[in-house]
This record gives structure tokens, sequence and C-alpha cells, in this order.
């Protein structure tokens, strides 16, 4: 226990875009529900704020600061009609965050916790800017990495792959990528844009340039959604070469808080996902979602068509999660068919736990990828960007957990895909090399449990006991 002046008081950053925050905000959880004495604020956007506020368990020791969306207010203070694109916003939310409005709000954070010096920073490491308002009040600074592992190595390695590749990306697509230590299974098609073919200069890619320098020089530890055994060692062993201390402390959707204890919170069903799988016999239904960004970035609709086709031709009961922005570009009669249902939003991580599910077809997002090997649910993976790639690599070639869907995906691939994986000997084998997995998942935060000692470790790194 502490005394009110030693007490740590952890500021914890998000990101405030596609399912950062969430992400973010369930490490907040975890770490005030094991710090009961620490004081913790999280800083996110107001809006994002409100989303994550309605989430069921509040903890008393958690508290929320705004950090500002770096639009300007319009004059009578309301929001920007029409709002800006979420590339707009991200740039203008960045570009306020490094001039001062994160130092701002650290320096909120402290007066509304009756002055309590802030002893930690934790941030996504998108926020790279947290690095010096942590140095600035001389605080630790712990990054959080939410994506993909081997893309983190890439960013971390790219003065190294732009010497080797050169400008001969095109001509060495397949080319595996033997001579960088961790990354010898992905092929030089699979790296994220920007490192050694596509812009080099867009936003996004300046972004990764910036964690890429901040995290070995400034972070303490770096916290990564994993866990301990998942990852081929050669890969975990190069990124420790690269960083500061790395803790696997994943699966973040099995992070454990109050009201996460029975996973209460990923089987909120407002569209009766789970009442409709009820219905169908184990292993049977395949399971579609982009997560939260491809669909309004980089989907486009040929290719939802062709997934559309490809599920009703596949002869599967199929769930499928798409924003309903989208619906109207799905083929006439889709949406009234007897064997599919289309839902704005599924409770992701408890469709793929249900024993009906059997097929996950996805964009391999980080998380979607530690969902489905947590449910030991084989994927088929259509990876559009950044991370996507080397996720769908890793899925298919290195853990063998299941394929991936070349571009543009096609209604024969997709129909040849699913029923495979359902029932096929290749879904089977699959199926069967993952319940090993799925076990280690669902045991990560039990008493001796692979993540167990890395959370325990990062509470008292934040807490500045170690
Ligand atoms: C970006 O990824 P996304 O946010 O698109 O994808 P995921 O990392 O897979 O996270 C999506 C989360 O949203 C949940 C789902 C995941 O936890 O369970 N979800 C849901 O509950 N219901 C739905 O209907 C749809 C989604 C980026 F595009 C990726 O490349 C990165 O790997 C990722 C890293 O944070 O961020």
């Amino acid at each position: 226990e502490y005394t009110m002046a030693a007490a740590p008081h952890v500021v914890v950053v998000a990101f405030p875009f596609a399912s950062h925050a969430v992400k973010l905000f369930r490490i907040a959880r975890a770490l005030a529900a094991a710090a009961p004495a620490a004081t913790f604020s999280f800083l996110c956007t107001a809006a994002q704020l409100q989303e994550q506020q309605k989430k069921s368990t509040l903890l008393g020791n958690l508290r929320f600061v705004e950090v500002p969306d770096g639009l300007s207010p319009s004059s009578d203070g309301a929001p920007a009609v029409p709002p800006p694109h979420p590339m707009v916003r991200l740039k203008l939310f960045m570009a306020a965050a490094e001039a001062g409005t994160l130092r701002e709000a650290l320096e909120t954070a402290r007066a509304s916790a009756g002055g309590a010096r802030v002893t930690c920073v934790v941030g996504d490491s998108f926020m790279w800017m947290a690095a010096k308002a942590a140095a600035e009040v001389e605080a630790p600074w712990v990054a959080v990495w939410t994506g993909g592992p081997s893309a983190l190595l890439a960013h971390l390695r790219a003065d190294a792959l732009r010497d080797d590749v050169g400008d001969k990306a095109a001509s060495r697509a397949d080319e595996l990528l033997t001579s960088h230590p961790g990354l010898g299974s992905y092929r030089v098609r699979d790296l994220p844009n920007g490192i050694v073919s596509g812009d080099m200069n867009s936003p996004i890619v300046s972004l990764f340039r910036r964690i890429a320098e901040h995290l070995p020089r400034a972070a303490t530890a770096v916290a990564f959604n994993t866990f301990p055994g998942l990852l081929p060692d050669d890969l975990t062993a190069a990124l420790a070469a690269e960083l500061p201390e790395c803790l696997p402390v994943g699966p973040f959707h099995l992070l454990p808080f109050p009201g996460n204890d029975d996973t209460v919170e990923t089987s909120v069903d407002p569209h009766g996902c789970l009442d409709w799988l009820d219905r169908h016999p184990a292993r049977a239904v395949a399971y579609a979602s982009f997560g939260t960004v491809v669909t309004a970035v980089a989907g486009n609709p040929e290719e939802l068509r062709e997934l559309a086709a490809g599920l009703e031709s596949s002869g599967a009961p199929f769930l499928w999660s798409l924003p309903k922005e989208s619906w109207p570009q799905l083929p006439p009669g889709f949406l009234d068919l007897e064997r599919g249902k289309v839902v704005p939003w599924a409770p992701q991580a408890a469709v793929l736990r249900h024993a009906s599910v059997g097929a996950f077809v996805t964009h391999a997002g980080w998380a979607s990828v530690l969902e489905g090997v947590s449910a030991g649910v084989p994927m088929a993976c259509r990876p559009f960007f950044t991370d996507q790639k080397m996720n769908a690599q890793l899925v298919a070639r290195v853990w063998c957990f299941g394929t991936v869907l070349e571009e543009p995906m096609t209604r024969e691939a997709v129909a040849e895909a699913v029923p495979s994986l359902l029932a096929g000997d290749q879904g089977i084998r699959m199926w069967e090399k993952m319940q090993q997995m799925s076990g280690m998942a669902a045991n990560a935060f039990a008493p001796d449990g692979g993540s167990r000692k890395n959370l325990d470790k990062l509470v008292k790194l934040v807490c500045g006991e170690l």
C-alpha cells in the first residue's frame, strides 16, 4: 500500500481510430483492476471516451481525461458537417497531439487527480509523441503494440530491408526474406506498404517511421497482443534484439478485469448472432468480417459481391459482419437468403468461440487473428494493408491455421476455401492443429498461464515497483 503522495499515477494514452482505443481500454482496465491503490487516467478523444464509458464495468481508480480531436470547433461548437474523411481526422488529431494537446492533457490528468504527479505513461505505440511528453514529466514510457508483431519488426528493420531489396520489390516479390532474422518466413510482397514499395511519404508510412524511431530508444517496455508460445522463436528473438523488454500480455480480449471474468463484454449481442448460431450444428457456419477499417478504406464493391456470391455458392450457412453502408452493394436478394445472416456488428470473440462456427473469413487484422487462434477456428485470410499480409502469411504458411485468398478475392476461391475449412481434410487437420494453441490461449491468464506473469510484471513496472 502507498501513502497518498507516493501512490502511482499512471496515464494511459489511447489512439482514437479504428479499434485501437478498445484495445488500450482493455489494458487500462486490466492494470487498474490489478493495482487498486494506484490511480489510472485514460486519455482519449471525447467521442471515443463516450464509447468506452458505455462498457460494462468501470473501476473506481480509472478516470477519463479528454484529448481534443484536433478539429477546429465550428462557431456554435457543433461537430463539423460533413465530418472530414478519417485520414484527414487522423492527420489533424496527430498534428495537434504533437503540437501540445497531449502534453496539456497530461497536465489536466495531474491537476484533476488532486495534483498527483504522473509516474508512468502507458501508450499506444501510434501515439509516439507520448514518449516526449513522458520524458518531460520524468516518467517512463511503456508502449503497447496492438498489431502484428512481424510487421513491427519489418518497420524496425526498414533500412536494412530497403538496402537489401532496393528498387527490385516487383521482380523479387515472391522471394523469402531469409537473410533477415525473424522475417525469413515472409516474402517481399508481404511487407507493409512504404517499406520497400508503395508511397514512402504517406501519412501512415511516416507514422510507422516515427514509431520505429521512438520505440527502441525511448520505451521502457513494449506490450504485445500475443502470449508466450504463439510466435515463432526467431521472431520473438529478433524483436527482443531490437526493443527494450517485450511483454506478451495477450490475447487482449481475454485480459482479466471485473466484468471480463466470464467474457460478458464480448457477448453483447444486439443483432441476435449467438441465438442464430445456437440453431446450427457444430462447425457448420462460416463467419466473415473485415474488421473496423478495411471496408470503409480499402474494400471495393467488386470484391464484396464476389465474397457474397462465394458464400452463397459455398453451400454453408454464414454469418457476416458488414457495415450497413455497404449493404446496398450486395447482390439483389442476398440479404433475404435463408442460409445467411448479415449484421452490422457481431460480438466477434463470442461468435468465434461458439461451437457452430468452423471457418473465419478475415482481413487478418491482428486482434481478429488472435481471436481466431484462441477459438481454434481455421481462417481464410484476405489481407488488405499494413500488417495484414504478414499476419496472413503467419496464419497460413507458418502456423498452417488457414489459407490465403489471393487478391482480388473471387467467388470461386471463396466457394472452395469455405467448405474445405469447414469439413475438408485440410480444414480438419488445421482444426486439430489449432486446438493445442487455443488451449494455451484460453489458459494464458490462468495462475500459471503464459501471459499472467507478464501482466504481473507490467503492473509492477507501471507502478514503479521494478
Ligand atoms: C486495424 O484493425 P481492425 O480494427 O480492422 O481489426 P482487428 O485488429 O482485427 O480488430 C477488430 C476488433 O473489432 C472486433 C473484433 C476485434 O477485436 O473482435 N469486432 C467485433 O467485435 N465485431 C465486429 O462485427 C467486427 C469487429 C488494422 F486494420 C489491422 O491491420 C491491425 O492489425 C489492427 C491492429 O490493432 O488494427
